[in-house]
Formats: structure tokens, C-alpha cells, sequence
């Protein structure tokens, strides 16, 4: 099972809270089942201690695309609830700000971006690195990539052939209806033996069977999220008529949401992403659930700039996390990344995790101050005032 959650404590005052949000262009167009993304609108939080300063980013699309939630409804509900909540409190760890969010329903990106920032706050008051702080134990963590839908299969196969190349050890495709069974084919034919998977980000429904169960011809190590969002009965009975493993993703919200997909054999394996969880607690409930019941986790990504990277990689040294996950070279989606230097993959195909406090990675503060398009501050005094007025 790994170690738990380091039980080292400080109290925490909250004195202020940032928020900014920076445009970012991608190098390269992403397409899911759902559209394509051209450039990301990434709100960053920091939250300032007494001295110490934490970092977190808010996973959420611009678009209520992937779930519910997008930049501007992440917005609102940080400045509107998360922060006011937060402001002036004493927390007596980390641990202590989901239960403070707990009364706000749903929003879990929203509540992520502060929650993660406070998690490293903590590390870094006591000194250890984020990994440690949430119970990591892996010294590096295995890299895989997720590969958008691609306007021809050619163009599929040359971004293969460069990722396979660097060292990345599973390699994800987005698929969609009429985007399945060729690129598959021409894939399996130049590579019969990596490791290989799908995403359709719930692109299909039951009435597409037939195709489903064709999947299994290709040996793929698992399908994620074929099926609605917010289906598990029918994955259920879907895993039993397929050999592939399901994966969910956009299905799971936290750790019941897990036991429950388990239990009714909705999937065999769990994409855990930061923000759709709601922060490092609920991660690392799913982390105890699925290492006591065999159930093997990965790290999902939602083209995260370097802090939000940096979180993925500390909660990918959790023991559970033993499948490649979709966290990879910054380089892939930013030429100037938020963080100094920037995240690199080894040729082994991993990523080294930092040994320094907190999260590990230096702000670039030169690009996120190009890239602000908007700040707002919240200080515990600010607070203080309205409060007597
Ligand atoms: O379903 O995993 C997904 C990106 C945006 C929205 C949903 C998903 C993704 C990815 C990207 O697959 C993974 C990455 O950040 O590299
Ligand atoms: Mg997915």
C-alpha cells in the first residue's frame, strides 16, 4: 500500500489569495471527441501563508466539454465561494480544506486549484517535497502520451513514430466514430507490440457493440470512457461483452464513485485526475481504495501547464499508480511553460521527481506576467473589514 500521507502538521493561517488567469497557446492543436483546443485559458491560484506561498492550477477546459465545469464557472466559484470560505481560517493541515469545501456541491476543479496550492504550501512550510508530503515513494514516474485525433492517418502516424522514439512507454489515441478501426490498423501494422490504448471520451453508446467488440483485436491495453459521462450501468454491461479493459475517467468524481464502478464491474482500471477528484485528499482515498482492491490507477491529464504538471507527478508516486500515466514532456503542448526549467522526460521514458520542497519547479515568472489576463487578491484584513463594515 505505500506510505500514508506524511502526519507532519503546521497550522496554516490563510493571509491572502491569487488568482490569475493566463492564456497559453498550445504548439499544436488537441482534438478530442468533443472539438479541438487551439490555446488554454489556465487560472493559477497562490495562497500566501505567514511567509509561505503555495501553487495550484485549475484543470477546468474552457468549454463544459469534458464536465461541467470551464475557466469562467471556475472563476466565479473560487472569488464567489472557494476563497471567501478559505480567507482568515486557521486550518490544521492541508488535510482540513476539503471538509471546509465540502458545502459546495460539484465544482471540484474550482475547489482543486486552492486545495493542491494548500497541499504545497504545506510541503514546502516543512520542507519536503510534495511527493512525500502526499506519501509518494516512486523516485521517478513512467511516462506515457495521449494523442489527439488527427486530420489524416499519416499525420497519426509520424506522431507516433516521434513519441514512440522519445521513450514514452504507452502511447493513447483519441478515437471517435469514424476515427476507430483505421487508425488502429495502421498503428498495429507499423508497432504490433507497444503499448497501446484508446480514448473516446464517451463518443459511443451500447448500440455500438459491434465496433466495440472489434477493439479486441488489437490487443489494446484498456478503452477509456467509451460510454456517456455519466454512465456506469451500461459500461457494466458493456465490460462484460468486451475483453478489453474499461477505464473510466469523466465517470469518476471520488472515492465512492470508484468503489461503486468497481463493485458493479463498470471498469477494471481508474483514471485519476487531480481537478475531477477535487484535490490531493480525494486522490489519495482512491489511491487506498483501488491498491487494497487490485485495481490499477493512472494519472489522467487535461493539458496541464508545469504547476498543474507538477502535481501530477507527485501524485504519481503514489503506490497505486502503476499503469504510465498521461503526463509528459512540457514541451509537447507549451514552447515557454509556466515553470523553470521546464518538465522533461529521460529517454527511459520518465520523469525524475523533484527532490526539493513543494511542488520542485521554479515559477517563470516572466511568462505567466506575459501571459495574465486578468488577477484578482483576497486578503484576510480585506475580509476583516468587510466583515465589520
Ligand atoms: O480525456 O484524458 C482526457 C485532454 C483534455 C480533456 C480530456 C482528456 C485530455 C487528454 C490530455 O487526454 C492528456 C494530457 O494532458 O496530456
Ligand atoms: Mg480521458
Amino acid at each position: 500500500m505505500g506510505t500514508a500521507p506524511s502526519e507532519r502538521k503546521t497550522v496554516i493561517r490563510i493571509d491572502s489569495v491569487q488568482m490569475r488567469e493566463c492564456q497559453l497557446p498550445l504548439v499544436r492543436f488537441f482534438e478530442t471527441s468533443f472539438g479541438r483546443t487551439y490555446r488554454r485559458r489556465i487560472i493559477l491560484v497562490q495562497v500566501h501563508s505567514e511567509g509561505e506561498v503555495g501553487y495550484g492550477e485549475c484543470t477546468a477546459s474552457e468549454e463544459p466539454f469534458y464536465n461541467s465545469e470551464t475557466t469562467d464557472t471556475a472563476w466565479h466559484i473560487l472569488e464567489d465561494f472557494v476563497i471567501p470560505r478559505i480567507l482568515g481560517t486557521t486550518l490544521e493541515s492541508a488535510r482540513e480544506t476539503d471538509p471546509l469545501l465540502a458545502p459546495i456541491r460539484g465544482n471540484r476543479m474550482a475547489k482543486a486549484a486552492l486545495e493542491t496550492a494548500l497541499w504545497d504550501l504545506e510541503a514546502r512550510r516543512l520542507g519536503i517535497p510534495l511527493s512525500r508530503h502526499v506519501g509518494g515513494t516512486r523516485d521517478e514516474i513512467a511516462c506515457g502520451v495521449s494523442i489527439g485525433i488527427q486530420d489524416s492517418v499519416e499525420e497519426l502516424l509520424t506522431l507516433v513514430r516521434r513519441e514512440v522514439s522519445a521513450g514514452y512507454r504507452r502511447i493513447k489515441i483519441k478515437i471517435k466514430p469514424g476515427w476507430v478501426l483505421e487508425p488502429l490498423g495502421a498503428l498495429r501494422r507499423e508497432f504490433p507490440d507497444i503499448s497501446l490504448m484508446v480514448d473516446a471520451n464517451s463518443a459511443f453508446r451500447l448500440n455500438d457493440l459491434e465496433l466495440l467488440q472489434k477493439l479486441d483485436d488489437f490487443r489494446l491495453l484498456m478503452i477509456e470512457q467509451p460510454l456517456a459521462h455519466d454512465d456506469m450501468v451500461d459500461h457494466a454491461v458493456l465490460q462484460k461483452q468486451i475483453e478489453t479493459p474499461i477505464c473510466l475517467d469523466e465517470s469518476i468524481h471520488h472515492a465512492e464513485d470508484a468503489r461503486k464502478a468497481v463493485e458493479m464491474g463498470s471498469c477494471r482500471i481508474i483514471n485519476v485526475k487531480l481537478g475531477r477528484v477535487g484535490g490531493f485528499s480525494e486522490a489519495i482515498k482512491i489511491n487506498e481504495y483501488c491498491s487494497r482492491n487490485g485495481i490499477p490507477i493512472w494519472c489522467g491529464g487535461m493539458l496541464e501547464s508545469g504547476i498543474g504538471r507538477a502535481h501530477n507527478i507527485a501524485m504519481s508516486t503514489l503506490s497505486g499508480f502503476t499503469l504510465p500515466g498521461d503526463v509528459s514532456a512540457s514541451h509537447r503542448y507549451y514552447l515557454e511553460d509556466t515553470v523553470v526549467p521546464p518538465v522533461t522526460v529521460t529517454p527511459r521514458g520518465t520523469i525524475e521527481v523533484p527532490k526539493t520542497p513543494g511542488i520542485g519547479y521554479n515559477l517563470n515568472w516572466e511568462r505567466i506576467a506575459r501571459a495574465t489576463v486578468r488577477t484578482h487578491v483576497a486578503n484576510r484584513y480585506g475580509a476583516e473589514k468587510i466583515a465589520d463594515a
